[in-house]
């Protein structure tokens, strides 16, 4: 069994894994309607991966015979002024996550929930994984800077991107 406490934090991680599908999503819109199919492919796929995020905690609670509890998911913005603009809130989105999910391993460290911890390792894997893809991006294009070309090709490379 967890504890309510336990059970209560990871509910709202839910709940932050659903609001990063939404924000990748919104991200994804706003990249389609700039004529960049490319990186709007890569955000819906990166959206489908956080929805799966989510239904891994949902499983993991119930497999432990807790009760999972939904809330309102935030809307996100809409807009950003580039897509480096994009992709550094996304790469600063993701160290927020992985805050969040180090917050969960030091309170299933604290609780000796050892099962919560082996099943959390996973997020802390992922979350390394997820920053250094959003940071590499970010990289990308600042060295792209004002070239419409480079951006072309980048988007071209992006778009390549399919759900595992
Ligand atoms: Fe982006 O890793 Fe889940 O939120």
């Amino acid at each position: 069994m967890q504890s309510k406490k336990m059970e209560k934090a990871l509910n709202k991680q839910i709940n932050e894994e659903l609001f990063s599908s939404y924000l990748y999503l919104a991200m994804s819109a706003w990249f389609e309607s700039r004529n960049l199919p490319g990186f709007a492919q890569w955000m819906k796929v990166q959206a489908g991966e956080e929805n799966e995020h989510a239904m891994k905690i949902f499983n993991f609670i119930f497999e432990r015979r807790g009760d999972v509890e939904l809330e309102a998911i935030e809307k996100p913005q809409a807009a950003w002024k580039s897509p480096l603009d994009a992709f550094e809130a996304a790469f600063k989105h993701e160290q927020h996550i992985s805050g969040c999910i180090n917050d969960l391993m030091d309170l299933a460290i604290s609780e000796k929930d050892h099962a919560t911890q082996a099943f959390l390792q996973w997020f802390v894997n992922e979350q390394v994984e997820e920053e250094a893809s959003a940071d590499a991006i970010v990289q990308q294009l600042r060295m792209i800077g004002e070239s419409k070309n480079a951006l072309f090709m980048l988007d071209r490379a992006l778009g390549q991107r399919q759900a595992d």
